[in-house]
């Protein structure tokens, strides 16, 4: 059994380093109008083992959601993840426009196109990962359902 654990360990340093979890390609759209909320798109990468990703907050912006679209009856409709997103071991989760994303409400009205949000991202078991998101120009949202 000793020597079946060992094998794989070795198996896995054969190609380099372990998966690392991390989240990268974080953008942010502003609200085309003040009041409204803002979207963020992000791929989450899986570590080691599998995680469960259970909320997402920044220090820039007030209530963090997550959401999915699904469709149902040839309409898209937003639901909120409430259970979180399960991220395999090794795998990728995409948040992007027309699937899951996460929703920015009361984000600080004086950031614009160009500044850097601030993602933090949380796991069930604890560990937390941060993002750098991008600002993009208002209005790329464009076909997003609210
Ligand atoms: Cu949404």
């Amino acid at each position: 059994m000793k020597r079946i654990v060992l094998a794989s360990l070795l198996a896995l340093s054969a190609c380099g380093a372990p998966p690392k979890a991390e989240v990268t390609d974080a953008v942010v759209h502003l609200p085309l109008a003040a009041g409204r909320p803002g979207v963020a798109y992000f791929t989450v990468k899986g570590g080691a083992k599998e995680a469960q990703l259970t909320s997402v907050s920044s220090p820039q912006v007030i209530r963090v959601e997550l959401h999915d679209n699904v469709m149902e009856g040839g309409v898209m409709k937003m639901t909120p993840l409430s259970a979180g997103v399960t991220v395999p071991a090794g795998g990728t989760v995409e948040f992007k426009a027309g699937g899951k994303h996460a929703m920015l409400y009361d984000i600080r009205p004086d950031l614009k196109q160009g500044d850097k949000l601030t993602l933090s991202f949380a796991y069930a078991d604890g560990a937390k990962i941060e993002a750098e998101a991008q600002i993009k120009p208002r209005g790329e949202a464009a076909g997003h359902n609210h």
